[in-house]
């Protein structure tokens, strides 16, 4: 071969692979794009995702409550962990609990009436036939006991434990329940304390499926059944949206024996402090928004 053609040879392979490189690229770049979509997608449908699902990934829920944790669903997020409560923290609360008293539950959370009207303030009603007291003195709001729980219950759902509402202990008897129903309060998101956006939930008694008592989730089709000691956590709003998500609305159903149970509800704020020094309204939104209007003129 002359090094004419040897020339030509070479320049022949650098231009067959420059143009096989044109032609790859377009698909290379088609390739990447859809990688990264893919990648987009993944994210915003894992288990992490979510503006406002705030608790940790789950390799470190699993860390957090080891070997108990379980997925049972994910978005809307829906989780069990076995043995978050010990024995002696069970028997504390529940002699908290019957030394002040329970009465009959109200029934809260959104509720379209035949009128038509949307209602989320507590009333007595048929829908809920337990009874209940919470553990809202001011020696409960400092007690040792009760706060670990609540600051041990904080680290899984990522809230801070002064942005729960009190313990709420709940008590059935033979064939109570609670119907189906919402925890969200619209009522709430112009208080300090911003919306109920999600309910920690502790058993302190086990029911056999026989017995019933079971939480369900009709549009999970979704029993959890009451195990002593297991804590479930959903969220009454949207992954993205403080907005009310319809899929976590759920029912107690009538039990057969006594169940005990307690409703810890999470906040996007505060809850404690603003109630301590009587502000319930809030006071806070108020003059921001005076100081805004200020602002303007
Ligand atoms: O008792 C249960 O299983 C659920 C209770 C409940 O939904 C509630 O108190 O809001």
């Amino acid at each position: 071969m002359t090094v004419r053609e040897s020339f030509h040879k070479r320049i022949k392979v650098v231009l067959t692979l420059k143009l096989g490189y044109c032609k790859i690229r377009p698909v290379a770049k088609m390739l990447l794009f859809s990688n990264l979509l893919l990648c987009l997608f993944v994210s915003s449908s894992s288990l992490e995702s979510g503006k406002y699902y705030k608790h940790p990934p789950i390799y470190k829920l699993r860390q957090l409550c080891p070997g108990d944790l379980e997925i049972l669903s994910d978005i809307p997020r829906l989780v069990s962990c076995k043995n978050f409560l010990s024995d002696d923290e069970m028997d504390y609360i529940l002699d908290r609990a019957t030394s002040r008293g329970f009465t009959r539950s109200k029934a809260g959370g959104v509720e379209e009436k035949e009128s038509g009207q949307i209602s989320d303030v507590g009333e007595l009603s048929d829908r809920r036939t337990s009874s209940q007291v919470f553990l809202n003195s001011v020696d409960d709001d400092v007690d040792d006991v009760l706060k670990g729980i609540e600051k041990r219950a904080g680290k899984l759902v990522g809230v801070k434990y002064r942005n729960f509402e009190h313990f709420q202990v709940l008590k059935y008897e033979e064939n109570q329940y609670y119907r189906t129903h919402n925890d969200w309060l619209e009522h709430l998101s112009h208080r300090r304390c911003g919306e109920r956006h999600l309910t920690f939930f502790m058993y302190l008694s086990s029911h056999p499926e026989e017995e019933g008592g079971a939480t369900y989730f009709p549009s999970l089709h979704i029993r959890v059944r009451p195990e002593r000691g297991k804590a479930v956590f959903w969220y009454s709003c949207k992954p993205n949206k403080m907005e009310i998500d319809y899929r976590t609305d759920h029912a107690a159903l009538p039990v057969f024996g006594t169940k005990y149970a307690v409703n810890l509800w999470g906040h996007v704020r505060n809850f404690r402090d603003p109630y301590y020094d009587g502000t319930v309204y809030d006071t806070y939104v108020k003059k921001r928004r005076k100081r805004k209007k200020n602002e303007e003129l």
